[in-house]
């Protein structure tokens, strides 16, 4: 099921790119995934397309561990309920590279501008980048989004069963 689900994800992000680049293709077209900017493609992003603002967190931080080791891999705790306007701080704690990536389907409808404007220098849409050492850490604010269960895995670990859910209340 999430497999499928992050198939789609992918197919739709290889179609925009395509289409985006049909008008004048001659072979630049086919040779960049270009990743970056399909963020807000979705029918959810709001109407005029343009930027969403980061939103900075007002209450509380919330920790979320990242770990690898001989009881596996996953992040700790594995289901977590937080208020709108809260953040999650992300941390490697072992087994890295760790990373966060949500579900593009398992996220509340019209909250993934919002919450792709409030994750730093993502690696592609709803992905953080990689973190390789123990205690490197990553912060998202869930300030903006809509109330609602998030899914998210870790890219390198998600076969071997990282992934994990918060709830915006
Ligand atoms: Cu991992």
């Amino acid at each position: 099921m999430r497999k499928m689900g992050r198939g789609v994800i992918v197919g739709v992000v290889l179609a925009t790119a395509c289409g985006g680049g049909a008008k004048n293709a001659d072979t630049t077209a086919a040779a960049a995934p270009a990743p970056a900017p399909a963020a807000g493609a979705s029918a959810s992003a709001p109407a005029g397309g343009g930027a969403t603002a980061m939103k900075a967190a007002t209450g509380k931080t919330w920790e979320v561990k990242m770990i690898g080791d001989a009881t596996g891999y996953k992040y700790d705790p594995v289901t977590l309920t937080i208020k709108e306007g809260d953040a999650v701080k992300f941390t490697v704690v072992s087994g890295p590279p760790h990373n966060v990536s949500f579900y593009a389907d398992s996220i509340p409808s019209g909250a993934q501008a919002q919450l792709s404007a409030n994750m730093p220098n993502p690696m592609s849409p709803l992905t953080s980048p990689l973190f390789n050492n123990p205690g490197e850490s990553y912060t998202i604010s869930f300030a903006g989004v809509p109330k609602g269960t998030y899914k998210y895995f870790c890219t390198p670990h998600q076969a071997l069963g990282m992934h994990a859910q918060l709830t915006v209340q």
